[in-house]
Order: C-alpha cells, then structure tokens, then sequence
C-alpha cells in the first residue's frame, strides 16, 4: 500500500468510526432488517424496498427519474404528469422538498421530540426537519390520509411517487394508496435524505498482529476522505437535486389535521 493511500484511509478511518460505531445510525436506519419479501415469498429482491418491504404498488423509482418526469418534463408534450406526495411531517417537509410536491402526511403527520418537551421547539431538529431523539408522534388514521390524497389527486390513474426520509414510510403509503385504487402508485427508494450505505472493506483496524484489516462499514460516496450527510444517497444530499423550502398554498397539507400541522 503506498503512503498517500494510505493516509486517505486513515482520514476517512478517523471520522467515519467516531460519527458511526457510537451514535445511532445502525439502529436508526435498520440496515440488518430481514427481507420480509424472502420470507413470505411475496416477491423477490426486485420487488422489495431497502427496508425488506415489499408491496402490491407498481414499482420502486430512483429519485433522478422522479426529477426527471416531475420538473425536467413536465409539461412536455406526450409526458405524464405525476405527481409526488411527500409523505413526512410539516417539519422535514418544510426544511427542504422537491418542487411541485403535495405534503400529505403519513402515518405521523407530527412529531414531538424527546429533548425539548413540548410542541414547538426547533431545537431537537436536524437540518432536514427529522427529530434527532424520537419522541410522541401523532399518528394519522389511514382513511383520513387516503381521503386526503383523493381530493388533491381525484384522478386515480394519476402515476404518484411516495416520498419520505430514507424510503420507509413512503412504502407504507404507496400500499394504502394502492389498496384504495390508484394503479400507478411508485415509491421513491432512497428517499429525500436517504441512508449511508454498508459495503465490506471500509473501516481499517489493527488486527492482533498490528496488521490493517478492513471491516465492513459505510461508504464514502462522494470521495471526499469524511463521513458527512453528503454521503447520504437520497434526493437531498448525495444525488443533489434540485428541493426547495417554500410552503405553497396548494401543495401544503389542509387536511384534517392542519391545525396541528402548523402548530410550531
Ligand atoms: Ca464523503
């Protein structure tokens, strides 16, 4: 191994153990979860999430395509016109969403976090809007988020793409969707955010012999030598498409739950 390769290990080595090993990104992204399409024999790697889910919707879509059909060509002649239902909390929608997208929440359409206590505080937040301790959540009943859907989108052949923070929640909609009628409901795989990926061979540790061996860890995807959010591989961060952070009338949820949702 020459020098300057090896020094780049080590630069990555050095944040990637202290931001990963301790904190609670394996558990928070559930990378180890079994595939649940495997085990019911529902379907096969093809046809499940990142998470294991695996549904009865039309597809999976990568975000790059779901750009491409609902800003790059829209309006085009002979294009269709889908529309993407941003499925998180008023405060991940707010901090950042793809142009033209509804929010509709689902199944939280708020969330209290633990560290500050009460509705309203920005503090226990991260950038993109996702509580960074958990909390309560306030849960939306699934018959009000498919009503809520049917009066912005009432066409039920309209190709939908269900959008959430790393592409498990989105699933969980694009099913409800699915089994309330509409045909071509995708879900959009790595999310907003998205997730660090896991390969073998990644973090260097010394071995009992003081020799470098490499263990499995995540992966530097944008080859800068850290660990940072623009590893993450969703719409935001990694893939770098274009988001915005306006609230527009007709995108912005008004379902039966708004008072709530604009309650911070
Ligand atoms: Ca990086």
């Amino acid at each position: 191994m020459n020098i300057l390769k090896k020094s780049v290990i080590y630069a990555l080595a050095i944040p990637a153990i202290t931001l990963v090993f301790p904190a609670a990104v394996w558990a928070e992204e559930g990378t180890e979860l079994p595939s649940y399409c495997e085990a019911t024999g529902k379907g096969d790697i093809f046809n499940e999430n990142r998470r294991g889910l695996c549904g009865d919707y039309a597809s999976e879509i990568s975000p790059a395509e779901a750009f491409l059909n609902t800003v790059v060509n829209r309006g085009k002649k002979g294009k269709e016109r889908p529309v993407i239902l941003d499925v998180r909390s008023t405060p991940e929608y707010r901090a950042g969403h793809p142009q033209y997208s509804y929010n509709a929440p689902s199944p939280f359409i708020y969330q209290y976090c633990n560290d500050v206590g009460e509705l309203g505080s920005q503090d226990d937040r991260r950038p993109d809007g996702a509580c960074i301790s958990g909390g309560d959540r306030i849960a939306q009943p699934a018959e009000d988020f498919v009503s809520y859907v049917e009066s912005i989108v009432p066409d039920k052949d309209t190709p939908i793409y269900t959008l959430c923070r790393t592409g498990s929640r989105s699933v969980g909609a694009a099913e409800l969707l699915t089994k309330a009628g509409y045909a071509n409901v995708r879900n959009i795989w790595e999310g907003f955010v998205g997730i660090n990926l896991i390969a073998d061979n990644q973090i260097p540790v010394l071995d009992d012999e003081g020799n470098v061996v490499y263990e499995e860890g995540p992966v530097d995807l944008n080859h800068d030598g850290q660990l940072t959010d623009e590893d993450k591989n969703g719409w935001r961060y990694h893939q770098g498409l274009p988001y915005e952070t306006k609230l527009k009338n007709k995108q912005k949820y008004t379902g039966n739950f708004a008072d709530t949702y604009y309650w911070d």
